[in-house]
């Protein structure tokens, strides 16, 4: 099969075109990558080209060797995803020592990974240990509503969890664990990888302060609801700000205690407790 026929990779071409369109891709802001599994590596074998050279990561994965991703190249414009996949995105392979990768296809016309390849494959191992493989996606996206609230809150995990939680019952499902903060950094950088990789052990979803999210998950469908409900509750609460300058009422800790016993969601104390209360 070609790739550009893979179930695996029309469903990250949707996901790109869907998320542009949420206004979360400016120009080539934001990349995804999406680890592949025995069957659709196999699927499209005839495909790939294993002559490539090798290349250096930036940060050493030896969680990830001989694996294989698909990955947004550097540079690409998010609006151009649907129109010329096979430049957008590529196919690469991770070395045995973790160190290096090279590509098996895609990036057409001489192009590379996207620049925050480190941050991607960093992360990818992680999810990949804690999940027993189950996690297959990381997303990198710049939502405005919730960049714009790292302008706003204090760049608490306590605070942010909570008001996003509060917002509507669908974010303590989707995303029990909360969200985790990396504070302002220079992006692309094995820095911004090690911070983000840190916050990935415990949250599926992290803001990188006055930049976007980075968010892991199954596959496109869990990677993409997940932004869109933290998303739309920041939505809700800038809204909500900008007509009073403090919310009349709100569900309490009791109320996602409630939540949580209802729907058997894991919700951590520490989110629960807040002064309000
Ligand atoms: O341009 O979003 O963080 C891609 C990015 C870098
Ligand atoms: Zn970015």
């Amino acid at each position: 099969m070609r790739v550009t026929e893979a179930p695996f990779f029309t469903a990250l071409v949707r996901m790109c075109d869907d998320a542009r369109r949420e206004g979360w891709h400016e120009c080539h802001g934001g990349n995804l990558s999406c680890r592949l599994g025995a069957t659709e590596i196999t699927a499209v074998s005839e495909d790939l080209s294993r002559t490539g050279d090798w290349n250096p990561i930036g940060v050493r994965v030896p969680g990830l060797a001989g694996d294989v991703l698909l990955i947004t190249a550097a540079g690409q414009v998010f609006r151009n995803t649907a129109r010329d996949p096979a430049k957008s995105l590529g196919i690469i392979e991770v070395s045995e020592d973790g160190a290096r990768y090279r590509v098996l296809w895609g990036f057409g016309g001489g192009g590379r990974p996207t620049s925050e390849l480190p941050a991607h494959l960093a992360n990818h191992e992680v999810i990949k240990r804690r999940s027993g493989g189950r996690l297959r996606m990381v997303y990198h996206a710049h939502p405005d509503n919730l960049i714009a609230l790292s302008f706003i809150l204090p760049l608490d995990e306590v605070v942010f969890t909570r008001e996003l939680w509060e917002m509507m019952p669908e974010c303590a499902m989707i995303f029990p664990a909360g969200i985790g903060i990396v504070p302002w950094m220079v992006p692309g950088t094995p820095q911004i990888a090690a911070a983000t990789m840190e916050k990935i052990e415990e949250f599926d979803i992290v803001l990188w302060a006055q930049h976007g999210v980075f968010a892991v998950g199954e596959g496109p469908d869990a990677c993409f609801g997940l932004v869109e409900t933290a998303e739309k509750a920041a939505s809700i609460l800038i809204r909500v700000l900008s007509c009073v300058p403090a919310k009349r009422q709100a569900p309490g800790a009791q109320d996602l205690r409630d939540m949580a016993e209802v729907f058997r969601l894991p919700l951590k104390e520490r989110f629960l407790q807040s002064r309000r209360d």
